[in-house]
């Protein structure tokens, strides 16, 4: 590396969502900037996801950029959810048309960064083709996504499958299903879509299902005429709305309390929204208290499995896909996903009564002793959420002090952006960030580091958060946090899917309404949480 690294005062690191955006709003201000991806090219998690059925579960209208008001109006869409080879489109269209793509570089990994003290420079290494210079780096902006490291389970027998084995995460370009007896570990949002996608065209679909989950319809369909036309004259206030709620999705929250009102009219209430369709919608517009009253919770929860009962006519297969513990999850919706277990060939095997006892070559044996013969089987078994990205790259900042320590009980992150003891490095959707709709939460992340950045160049300091402040974030977020309910589920919102992982905090649960006037007080108060070490001589 040493004198050939290239120079540069912004290194950018993933072309995502929140990479592009970040190159954008840096190459405006002057800055010298570099944007690097592990990938091929831009997308992040719309890169990497390309399994049958991806798609936002966010209202079209709502699932991109806010800051382009023009392409908000013209850029086309048709149905009410965009699925992935579109949102990969229109990222690729907005890195086009911002003409961003000259700052990028792709098949780049970075595998190390380094804090040098005296220099007051990021030294950053990186892998990929041939052999990389690496860059040296005033400031280091990281958006490496917080659901981009794969989670593989640790079955036995892994490597004896004889049959092809895919994450969807990591979907192989053309892989053939039609026919196939094919097996599925994972039924989240994303196991959900793939398996509701390819059902008709394979041999066999077989769940292999730990926990139940509430699924919802998403109301997914070709939007009807003149809805887009009224989208366009509604966007500043809908854009209003999204920035005044608190998870950002564009559905109204209700503030009404379930077990204030009549069976009759919570039956109503609940096939409402039911109706209209939407995981965010149902869960926070209905009610206001889904997710803080067990009472209100347990109404939500037989709601939905008197649903299941309904669609599902194999009453066996209805009561293993009907969940028992609470509606306490991110919530799913979905395309007709129950409705895929009507089908003859599609079956769920339930993990809880029959574990997996190992995988062989001819498919997976569970602890009954029968045999689940396979041609394939697909693992939608998530990802090391947050720290999973982190924690493979060795970051050092101050005294040689690695991010993996920082870390060690949960990652944590002032405002989500900053860490004490790594100078002039943020974070795009990083850890105790608000639990929102991912495309604003970005958008406001992102505001704040560059406005950070701003007073940085204008002071002429570094931007360091200080510990105490960055401990006293942690805190607000647990105590934001008590009392909700998905404290009582397993799931990656508090990184307890991942064996050895220490469960915490990783949201910020005041809503993006609260964070944003939160980063309006810090940005007026001259962020005082930041010490402003002055810079060494260049
Ligand atoms: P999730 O939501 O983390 O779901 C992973 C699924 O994989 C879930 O059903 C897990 O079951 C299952 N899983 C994971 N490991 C195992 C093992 N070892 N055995 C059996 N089942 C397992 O990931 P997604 O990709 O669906 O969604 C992640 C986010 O991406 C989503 O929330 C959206 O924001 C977009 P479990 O429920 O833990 O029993």
């Amino acid at each position: 590396m040493g004198s050939e690294a290239v120079t540069v005062d912004v290194l950018v690191v993933g072309a995502g969502v929140g990479g592009i955006y970040a190159t954008h709003r840096l190459t405006k201000l002057g800055l010298s900037v570099r944007c690097i991806d592990m990938a091929g090219d831009v997308g992040g998690t719309w890169y990497w996801n390309r399994y049958p059925g991806a798609m936002s579960d966010t209202e079209s209208y709502l699932y991109r950029y806010s800051w382009d008001k023009e392409d908000l109006q013209s850029y086309p869409w048709t149905h009410h959810y965009v699925y992935q080879p579109e949102i990969l489109r229109y990222l690729e269209h907005v890195v086009a048309k911002h003409d961003l793509r000259r700052y990028m570089q792709f098949n780049t990994e970075m595998t190390a960064a380094t804090w040098d003290e005296a220099l007051g420079r990021w030294h950053i290494e990186c892998a990929g083709a041939g052999r990389h210079p690496g860059f040296v780096a005033r400031y280091l902006v990281n958006s490496l996504g917080l659901l981009s490291a794969p989670n593989y389970p640790a079955i036995p027998g892994l490597e004896s499958f004889a049959g092809e084995l895919v994450h969807t995460a990591r979907w192989p370009e053309g892989l053939a299903l039609a026919g196939k007896r094919v097996g599925i570990i994972g039924n989240g949002s994303t196991g959900v879509q793939v398996m509701t996608a390819i059902a008709p065209a394979v041999g066999s679909l077989t769940s292999f299902q730990r926990h139940p989950q509430y699924s919802v319809p998403s109301g997914q369909g070709p939007v009807p005429g003149g809805y887009r036309a009224g989208i366009n004259a509604r966007y500043d206030e809908i854009y209003a709305g999204v920035w005044a709620s608190s998870v950002g999705f564009g559905v109204p929250e209700s503030t009404r309390k379930t077990m204030e009102a009549s069976p009759e009219e919570r039956r109503q209430a609940f096939e409402e929204v039911w109706r209209q369709g939407n995981g965010f919608r149902f869960m926070f517009s209905a009610f206001g208290d889904i997710t803080t009253d067990v009472a209100a919770n347990g109404a939500a929860c037989d709601f939905i499995r008197r649903k299941i009962d309904a669609i599902v006519q194999d009453p066996r297969k209805a009561a293993i896909l009907k969940p028992r513990d609470l509606y306490a999850r991110r919530p799913l919706c979905d395309s007709g996903y129950y409705q895929i277990f009507n089908l003859p060939h599609v079956d769920v095997v339930d993990l809880q009564a029959t574990p997996i006892d190992a995988l062989v070559p001819q498919g997976i044996r569970t602890a009954d002793g029968t045999l689940h013969e396979l041609d394939v089987l697909i693992f939608a078994t998530g990802f090391d959420a947050f720290e999973g990205s982190y924690l493979r790259i060795r970051i050092k900042g101050r005294q040689g002090r690695t991010l993996k320590d920082h870390w060690a009980a949960g990652p944590t992150a002032y405002g989500s952006i900053a860490c004490a003891g790594f100078p002039n490095m943020f974070l795009i959707a990083g850890p105790q960030g608000p639990f929102a709709n991912f495309p604003p939460v970005i958008e406001s992340e992102t505001n704040f580091l560059v406005d950070c950045i701003q007073h940085a160049e204008r002071k002429k300091t570094i931007m360091e958060v200080t510990s105490a402040a960055e401990k006293a974030w942690g805190a607000l977020c647990d105590q934001l946090v008590a009392g909700s309910l998905f404290l009582t589920t397993d799931s990656w919102v508090f990184g307890r899917n991942i064996e050895g992982r220490r469960a915490s905090t990783k949201f910020y649960f005041g809503g993006l309404n609260r964070y944003l006037e939160w980063v309006d007080g810090e940005r007026e108060g001259g962020f005082v949480a930041f010490n402003g070490s002055s810079l060494p001589d260049a």
